[in-house]
């Protein structure tokens, strides 16, 4: 199977990948699907520090209960743990509703399900590529948005709803395309994303704050191009290494077809990150 737009999670000491999954378009119908062909979502967890473990699929588009369906339409979903409790975020297309995506979730006792799922998307949100943080503090914040804008608001303990109006997210560079990861590290906020230039296509980027809201500034590029149409990744510490998680179409040799990797990824002492050099090139 082919995997993209991969989020790594530790959960318990133990690394967990949620991608989304690329196909072929169902046959006869090759024409509809110029972009990508995205069916739903497997979760895999690393056992013994060495096998990849697939667990099947967690959810697919059909199953989605506000959802148009047979729309290949499941792009990048994030997974998050609070207070013993798995929450699955992800983007569909919405039935009898303008919106490109909503957003809707699942909560779970166990990191691979089963899900619930909600009834409805989460209000107030429209737009791609959920990307969670949760704080220090226990609260939670849901970032979204593709097409250069990125959102973020606060979530209310229940995990389901919005706290306060999503707001727009000031400092990110020109360029900025989406697929936002949030994370924080000894006090500083971290937002990696797809950063697009003009000469050079799609890079990860990434800003930091002191708050989680913002405004963020721009730091640089943790990755050059490397010839992968779409960029999205995320970022992990296990086992005391940071792991930057991210996809690219060489296996196939189809952008359209794309393969999970991981590069170790580190910090220089005053915070910023060095860029990432691919093992695979
Ligand atoms: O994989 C589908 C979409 O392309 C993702 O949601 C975006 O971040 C980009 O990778």
């Amino acid at each position: 199977m082919f995997t993209a737009d991969p989020t790594a999670r530790v959960f318990n000491g133990k690394l967990y990948v949620y991608p989304s999954s690329d196909t072929y378009p169902p046959a006869g119908r090759e024409a509809e699907f110029p972009r990508f062909c995205m069916p739903g979502y497997h979760a895999f967890s690393l056992e013994n520090g060495s096998t990849w473990k697939d667990h099947g699929w967690i959810l697919k588009e059909n199953d989605v209960p506000w959802g148009e369906k047979d729309t290949y339409a499941m792009w990048a979903p994030d997974c998050i743990e609070k207070d013993g409790k798995y929450y699955y975020y992800y983007p569909a297309k919405p039935k009898n509703d303008k919106a490109f995506r909503r957003i809707g979730v699942g909560v779970s006792d166990n990191p691979t399900g089963p899900f619930k799922w909600e009834k409805s998307f989460i209000k107030e949100v429209t737009g791609i590529d959920p990307g969670l943080l949760l704080d220090d503090d226990n609260k939670a914040y849901l970032f979204f948005g593709g097409g250069h804008e990125l959102y973020a608001a606060p979530l209310k303990d229940n995990m389901k709803e919005v706290a306060a109006k999503p707001i727009l997210i000031e400092g990110l560079p020109a360029g900025y395309k989406e697929g936002s990861f949030p994370f924080k590290k000894d006090s500083i906020y971290y937002l990696t994303f797809a950063h697009v230039f003009p000469d050079e296509g799609y890079t990860i980027g990434y800003a930091t704050s002191k708050k989680p809201l913002g405004p963020y500034t721009y730091q640089g590029k943790i990755m050059d191009n490397i010839n992968n149409g779409t960029n999205h990744h995320s970022v992990v510490k296990y086992n005391d290494q940071w792991i930057l998680f991210y996809h690219s179409w060489d296996i196939s040799g189809y952008n359209k077809l794309r393969s999970i990797r991981a590069d170790y990824m580190t910090f220089k002492k005053d915070g910023t990150i060095k860029k990432v050099i691919p093992t695979l090139r």
